[in-house]
């Protein structure tokens, strides 16, 4: 994909999650945030208070809606992770990303396999 842009001479990439709902987007996410120090304490989309799915509309019904993004420092590397929403109702808005990300992990729900939107997905990407 594009050629990865230098800041500070760290290297930056954008990395997408993409996924059908459910598969587990948020809470990879949650999970990247954590382990890398940008949060404290890991939230969940069940507890109503990941990181990500900061909207109250998300929130309250435990979906990602809007495409949001967070900064990872992780030693030479800077990412930007960007969270999409599965749903196929907010299909539009998982697309808007994909023209700046350098990176993409489809992410595959273990207990529901393969879904007919992971083939849309690949297709996309
Ligand atoms: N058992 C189990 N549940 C998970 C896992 N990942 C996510 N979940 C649950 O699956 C639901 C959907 O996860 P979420 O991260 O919102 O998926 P998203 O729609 O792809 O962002 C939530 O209730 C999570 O707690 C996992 O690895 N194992
Ligand atoms: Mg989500």
């Amino acid at each position: 994909m594009a050629d990865n842009i230098v800041i500070n001479e760290k290297k930056h990439i954008c990395l997408g999650l993409l996924a059908h709902v459910d598969a587990g987007k948020t809470t990879l996410a949650e999970s990247l945030l954590y382990l890398s120090g940008k949060i404290k304490k890991p939230g969940r989309v069940d507890h109503k208070d990941a990181y990500l799915d900061m909207n109250s509309i998300e929130r309250e019904r435990g979906i990602t809606i809007f495409s949001k993004q967070a900064q990872i420092d992780m030693g030479e590397l800077e990412v930007t992770l960007v969270d999409t929403p599965g749903h196929v109702d907010f299909a539009a808005e998982m697309e808007r990303t994909l023209q700046i990300l350098d990176y993409a992990i489809l992410v595959i729900s273990g207990s529901e396999g393969v879904q007919s939107h992971v083939h849309t997905l690949w297709r996309l990407l």
